[in-house]
């Protein structure tokens, strides 16, 4: 079966030799577009908009409008699936999520209920449906979920956290009740992801904020292993992007994992990831968002940059290094889409049109 031929980035996760690597960013809606201001003040907060399947779908939307990028993710956030679980969730304007029931105690993580997605994140189904009618067909949907060990970092801290000293000092003092609690919650993952495909999904992202900052061999025993169960409910459905923030020293050991597609962050060389690995995984990335602080010209400069360094090897998505950040100026995307969008790859190397 083949895809329509204009899904960019269907074909560069199977790496196909296409055009142009497709593009699309992390937090590509969100706080930097004014259109997004306006929804959030109308809706009353964030949650409110997320849990809103017509205002999920039309902040979705509102970049792929006004910038064209070739994959939509899914408005939403990693840590919806923890409230489904049972435990109270706000987001504090100026602070960030705040889980008032962290779990540092036995009582609190039997007390988590099993998710059910299809009944507790009925409205993520009923978004993802509006948004596979909806979209431009030239522009992938992507579904998403917090790896187990982010989820797990926020779930223990209560929030965002600098040091994860409560964290660590949990699975330092009882790997075995940590590595229990990294289960059930690939578990939830792996039944939300597979929710998602379902409900129109055509690929989805793991984020791994967190895992990266733990050395190689507790990333081995804790954060991969976990990791591992989430992609036994998903392999084979839909290709997965799998993305640790800060990987760079296990970068070998996630590109085994088997995921079509790696995205890796800044601090790393994306042309060196595609020779060694480029014959058996996609990679995504990988320019710093700080780039987008800089002037349009800046940005099409470092965006073209990083192209001519891939040389128009297939199985690049091109994105950021991480999400964007809220002071950026729309026009500083608009460059970025722009430039990768106007690349011609020619024969194996690249050449601006
Ligand atoms: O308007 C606002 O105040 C909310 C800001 C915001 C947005 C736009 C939050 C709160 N979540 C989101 C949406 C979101 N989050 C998306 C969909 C939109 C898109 O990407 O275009 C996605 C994929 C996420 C994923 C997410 N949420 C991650 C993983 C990726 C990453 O950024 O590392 C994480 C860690 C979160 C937690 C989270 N959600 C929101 C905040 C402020 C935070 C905390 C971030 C931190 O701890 O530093």
């Amino acid at each position: 079966m083949t895809d329509a031929p204009q899904r960019l980035l269907l074909a560069a996760l199977r790496r196909e030799r296409i055009p142009r690597p497709p593009v699309w960013l992390m937090r590509q809606a969100g706080r930097y577009l004014p259109e997004y201001q306006k929804v959030r003040k109308a809706a009353g907060g964030f949650l409110a908009m997320a849990q809103n399947p017509e205002l999920a779908a039309e902040v979705t939307l509102q970049p792929i409008r006004r910038f064209g990028m070739d994959g939509a993710i899914l408005f939403s956030d990693i840590l919806l699936p923890l409230q489904a679980m049972g435990m109270p969730l706000r987001f504090d304007d100026g602070v960030g999520p705040v889980l008032e029931e962290p779990l540092t105690s036995p009582e609190r993580i039997a007390a988590l209920r099993p998710l059910e997605p299809s009944e507790s994140l009925g409205y993520v189904g009923e978004t993802l449906g509006i948004l596979a009618r909806e979209l431009p067909e030239s522009c992938t949907l992507l579904g998403f979920c917090g790896a187990p060990f982010t989820l797990a970092s926020y779930a223990v801290e209560g929030g965002t956290s600098k040091g994860h000293a409560t964290l660590r000092g949990f699975m330092g003092q009882d790997p075995r009740a940590f590595s229990a609690l990294l289960d059930t919650f690939a578990d939830a993952v792996g039944r939300h992801l597979a929710y998602q495909i379902e409900s129109g999904a055509q690929a989805v992202v793991l984020f791994d904020t967190w895992a990266g900052t733990l050395g190689r061999n507790d990333y081995l025993r804790f954060a991969m292993p976990a990791t591992e169960r989430v992609l036994s409910h998903v392999r084979g459905k839909a290709p997965i992007i799998n993305f640790v923030l800060n990987g760079g020293h296990v970068l070998e050991d996630i590109v085994g994992l088997g995921t079509e597609a790696v995205a890796v962050d800044w601090r790393v060389s994306l042309p060196d990831c595609l020779a060694r690995w480029g014959d058996t995984t996609a990679f995504q990335g990988n320019l710093d968002p700080a780039c987008l602080l800089g002037t349009p010209e800046d940005v099409a400069a470092r965006t073209a940059e990083l192209l001519r360094a891939v040389g128009g090897r297939p199985g690049h998505i091109f994105g950021l290094g991480h999400g964007v950040m809220k002071q950026t100026s729309p026009d500083a995307v608009a460059a970025l889409v722009r430039t990768v969008q106007e690349h011609r790859v020619v024969s194996g190397s690249a050449a601006r049109v």
